[in-house]
């Protein structure tokens, strides 16, 4: 079908934590791929995201961290979209589902699939734990699985044994929020009955969308063969989009529910003419999303969007399998991942290296791989020596054998093999093409990367810079140097134009070096032989790309396993092996009232920061229950700010106030030294209520 414009989503990340590059791999570079050719392409196109605000992780992760979630959801908001925007990932909007827009338009079309008479209202009983005053999700509950006798089951699945359970099943019931016993309590919901729109779903996608990935149509297939049921699009909560009928104090609606509908609120917020985008049956709309969350894009928000009527539904769903690290699966929990806003920081300039490995190793129909060897390798042997190695060998030898000017191309003197590198271009704009227009990036960048391949070796083979010392005996042979630099610099200018999509700074830099303005990008001047005219000075060349040192990858190979080591719950309980002839000198003896005048509580850091022209300071803001408190602590040297925040401590809450660099310390918090020196806070073994005294 033809299409007059765009509209392309990526999945709204929860702001309940920073994003990982199995995140950037799965749907944000993809669609930022996909985005930035069509906008070369001059289409009309819109790149809506934005962060998922709501929902149970969101309330957890606030009460772990002893703060509100309003609090969660302002500090990864704005952690996330500076990721982002560091990877060139270019949004046209990064809204917020807590926006006053979304809650108003979330609601009104709550609203009207209520008046239209959609949704069943039913009383079930449900899990609540009283002693944290809130009912549980299915995976907040935690249990011994009936299955496998597995002690540590979730109330959704067994995660040993890979059964499917609901928390009815679960022997003896916890909640994993307070430990304790969940009871029954009776609680009403509204049900969208998915059951009654099997029969378009299944023409819909089954027949009219064969061409969707097999990962996706797959999924869609076993969904749809296993029957649809009706689901709740409500929730007990406080916190999230309330429910807008009367009498309904403490439900919200269903995260699954409002959070898709946040591209709509989003589109809104960006442009009047959001309707346009929304409600034409021109407009192509094309969801990118990682696999965990296909059948909301595929079945249930697009049954919603029908039920109301109205809204254009999706053309494509590309979404992709998962990346893991180092042969594991990414984990959170175990810090088993790599962290954008760390890479960026570690590997400053080097944003389209990974975005290139990300790209050429993309999850696009399978689970992949990610190891720093072959990030290594990657940038070594591909960026450097092929890419960056024919850009910069083209632009020393112009500067060398033709005066650093575009030489002209001698049609007397042509050859076959100028004629063939030539007609390169343009096949391989062809085969970008439809490779991109098919969401096969990886196929796509391939091809980039093998034009230049190709280049190295036509000048490989056209040596210049041996046909050089040809010219005193044989001064028409410029000609063929000329030729081969021609060729060399039109291929350089193509390759800018067709890696803009895939590595947008480095296209960037190459444009500056041929002293062309941007508008050569577009996508028309794809596959032209003639973009850069005869004569035309140039600057000298700027490096590409650098070597990544073995060093760098041991490195950033020792911090995942060190982090994840430190992570992970212990087991069994640590062995202590004394320190050899250690004997520690213990403080003269005290009296029991000495010591019981020392109030000691559990505080949680909130944040920390280090303190200006103090390298060993930090000031840390520290949840103590009934209030915040400011501390400054000597740590600096041994914790970065990042990793502290959310951990629980140890705190002397009746040290008298001190002044250190002028800001007031109210306290100090407790450290263990151990014998290389090493400092180590003094935490409850698990997570406890900040302002609780330790005796
Ligand atoms: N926040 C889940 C996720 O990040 C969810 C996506 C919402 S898209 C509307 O995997
Ligand atoms: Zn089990």
């Amino acid at each position: 079908m033809d299409f007059k414009r765009l509209l392309v989503t990526a999945a709204l990340p929860y702001a309940n934590g920073p994003v990982h590059i199995g995140h950037l791999a799965g749907c944000y570079l993809p669609a930022d791929i996909y985005v930035r050719y069509q906008r070369a392409r001059k289409r009309d196109i819109l790149f809506i995201c934005g962060s998922d605000e709501h929902g149970v992780p969101i309330t957890i992760r606030a009460m772990k961290e002893g703060v509100t979630p309003q609090q969660v959801v302002d500090k990864y908001h704005a952690q996330i979209r500076d990721s982002f925007a560091q990877m060139g990932i270019s949004f046209d909007i990064f809204a917020r589902t807590s926006s006053p827009v979304h809650h108003l338009t979330s609601s009104e079309m709550f609203r009207k699939l209520y008046d239209q008479g959609i949704f069943e209202e039913k009383e079930t009983e449900q899990y609540f734990d009283e002693k944290a005053g809130v009912f549980l999700a299915d995976r907040y509950i935690t249990g011994t699985c009936p299955v496998c006798s597995n002690p540590a089951a979730y109330g959704d699945q067994c995660e040993k044994c890979g059964s499917a359970l609901s928390p009815e099943q679960l022997i003896d019931p916890r909640s994993t929020l307070s430990d304790a016993v969940p009871v029954k309590r009776k609680t009403r919901h509204w049900y969208f009955p998915l059951q009654n729109y099997e029969e378009f779903l299944k023409k819909w996608i089954l027949e009219d969308h064969k061409e969707w990935k097999n990962n996706v149509y797959g999924q869609c297939k076993s969904w749809l063969d296993n029957g649809l049921m009706p689901r709740a699009m409500t929730r007990d909560s406080n916190w999230g989009v309330k429910v807008p009928l009367e009498g309904t104090e403490g439900k919200v609606l269903y995260v699954w529910f409002e959070a898709p509908i946040g591209y709509i609120s989003a589109t809104k917020e960006l442009t009047p003419d959001w309707a346009k985008y929304w409600c034409s049956e021109d407009t192509k709309l094309v969801h990118f999303i990682g696999k965990d969350n296909i059948v909301f894009h595929c079945i249930i928000f697009p049954a919603i969007l029908k039920a109301h009527g109205g809204f254009v539904l999706p053309d494509n769903v590309p979404a992709n399998e998962f990346l893991n690290i180092e042969g594991e699966k990414v984990s959170t929990s175990r810090n088993w991942a790599v962290w954008v806003h760390e890479y960026v920081q570690d590997f400053a300039g080097c944003e389209d290296v990974l975005r290139y490995v990300l790209c050429a190793n993309a999850p696009e129909t399978k689970d992949n791989d990610f190891t720093w060897k072959d990030f290594q390798d990657r940038n070594n042997s591909e960026l450097v020596s092929i890419f960056g190695n024919f850009v910069n060998r083209t632009f020393v030898l112009m500067h060398k054998l033709c005066g650093g000017k575009v030489p002209q191309l001698h049609s007397d003197v042509l050859d076959e093999s100028d004629r063939t590198m030539l007609q390169e271009f343009d096949s391989t704009r062809k085969k970008i093409e439809d490779s991109i227009e098919q969401y096969r990036f990886r196929d796509a960048l391939f091809e980039v990367m093998d034009l230049a391949r190709k280049g190295n070796r036509y000048m490989q083979e056209k040596e210049p810079w041996i046909v050089t010392r040809t010219l005193a005996e044989k001064p028409e042979n410029q000609k063929l140097i000329d030729n081969c630099l021609h060729v060399c610099l039109q291929l350089c200018a193509n390759l800018a134009i067709m890696s803009n999509p895939f590595l947008p700074n480095t296209s960037r830099k190459m444009i500056s070096m041929m002293k062309v303005v941007e508008k050569m990008l577009d996508w028309e001047n794809a596959g032209k032989e003639k973009l850069l005219s005869p004569g035309y000075t140039l600057r000298e060349p700027q490096l590409l790309f650098r070597k990544i040192e073995d060093t760098e990858v041991q490195q950033q190979v020792e911090k995942l396993k060190n982090r994840s080591a430190t992570a992970s719950t212990p087991t069994a309980s640590p062995v202590l092996v004394p320190a050899k002839a250690y004997v520690p000198e213990y403080k003269p003896e005290i009296q029991f009232d000495d010591f019981a005048k020392i109030d000691l509580r559990v505080g949680t850091i909130i944040s920390a920061e280090k303190v200006e022209k103090a390298d060993k300071l930090l000031k840390l803001l520290v949840n103590m229950g009934s209030e915040e408190r400011t501390i400054v602590s000597g740590i600096a040297m041994h914790f970065k700010p990042d990793e502290i925040t959310g951990k629980q401590v140890v705190v002397v809450a009746n040290l008298a106030p001190r002044k250190m660099r002028g800001i007031e310390s109210n306290g100090m918090i407790l450290l263990a030294e151990d014998s290389a020196g090493k400092l180590h806070f003094v935490s409850p073994e698990s997570l406890i209520d900040p302002g609780s005294g330790v005796n």
